[in-house]
């Protein structure tokens, strides 16, 4: 039996369902999560999406109001975590993923730790929400006009406009797709990759004035932390996309980007050409794809800049 029956085996026997994904999550996180969620109420299945916390950009995805903060359950029959690359991006929630009966993994993370019973993992797609495409084709699943919206939301912002390394004819061949159903890519770009809210506006500033430039040009480095962050009244998600601000400078290899969290810095790391960033994050006990990845270190962040920069330089040409 392929994985993918046995997910969907999986879920026939389910009564009760939980879906969960990452941490800070991204708009293919919320796009993937909501598209599966739809689907799965469709089939009348008892299903909760919890996520604790999102941004507000995120409210013009279908559905989204039916997201729930923490679960009414303790034990599910099943739980799928989706875009998720460990079992600690789950954060808070993970007790929802360890205390059901079966745990299903649907990702795209070269990264991914194989957390689940059952594990559907495609690394060479640039978007969980490609991967879920996948899913809905090969089980006859109708993709309704709301359910398109959210994958292309997830395509969309995880490919950064259809630019990143993982972009393939398959990409635009859904992309496609989704448009000639009647999607909306204009107002999905336009309010999930184009606006800025007025506190991530002033962070960027922040970040940007901040910014130094190391080992010949070749590493951007930036970082946020709470001060910052209660300065400008940030709100959840207003530090994406920052790191990219330093990948997007002629000459750098490498942008480092920290932000500080409850425990410790978030670090995340965007490389251009060749650095391999997901094993400089592996180094530290994080990871994620070859060209953008993550780990959450402790120390300032001089300390911090420090020990990446050393391992980084072991790349650089
Ligand atoms: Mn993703």
């Amino acid at each position: 039996m392929s994985t993918l029956d046995e997910i969907l085996k999986e879920i026939d026997k389910a009564k009760n369902i939980v879906i969960l994904t990452h941490e800070n999550p991204d708009g293919d996180a919320m796009g993937s999560s909501l598209a599966l969620y739809q689907e799965l109420k469709t089939m009348n299945k008892d299903v909760e999406l919890i996520v604790p916390k999102y941004s507000r950009v995120f409210e013009i995805l279908p559905r989204i109001e039916e997201i729930k903060t923490e679960g009414s359950k303790s034990n599910y029959d099943l739980a799928i975590a989706v875009d998720t690359a460990s079992i600690k991006q789950l954060d808070g929630w993970s007790k929802y993923f360890e205390d059901a009966k079966t745990r299903i993994v649907i990702d795209h993370h070269s990264s991914n730790s194989m957390f689940g019973d059952i594990n559907y993992v495609d690394m060479s797609s640039p978007a969980c929400s490609q991967v879920m495409y996948v899913l809905f084709k090969y089980y006859n699943w109708e993709i309704t006009h709301d359910i398109g919206t959210c994958l292309m939301a997830g395509i969309v912002t995880d490919t950064g406009g259809f630019q990143y390394t993982g972009v393939s004819t398959e990409t635009f061949e859904i992309a496609s797709s989704l448009l000639s159903q009647g999607v909306d890519l204009v107002k999905l770009y336009k309010k999930l990759l184009s606006t800025n809210t007025r506190s991530s506006f002033e962070l960027r500033k922040i970040a940007l004035d901040r910014m130094e430039f190391l080992e010949d040009g070749k590493i951007a480095y930036t970082y946020i932390n709470k001060k910052d962050e209660k300065k400008v009244k940030a709100e959840t998600g207003d530090h994406e996309g920052l790191v990219n601000e330093g990948r997007n400078i002629e000459g750098v290899e490498v942008s480092i980007f920290l932000h500080e969290t409850d425990d410790g810095y978030k670090v995340s790391l965007r490389a251009n050409e060749y650095v391999n960033v997901s094993d400089v994050c592996l180094m530290f006990g994080g990871g994620g794809h070859l060209r953008a990845a993550g780990v959450t270190m402790q120390g300032t962040p001089k300390q911090i800049r420090e020990k990446l920069v050393r391992e980084i330089k072991r790349q650089l040409k």
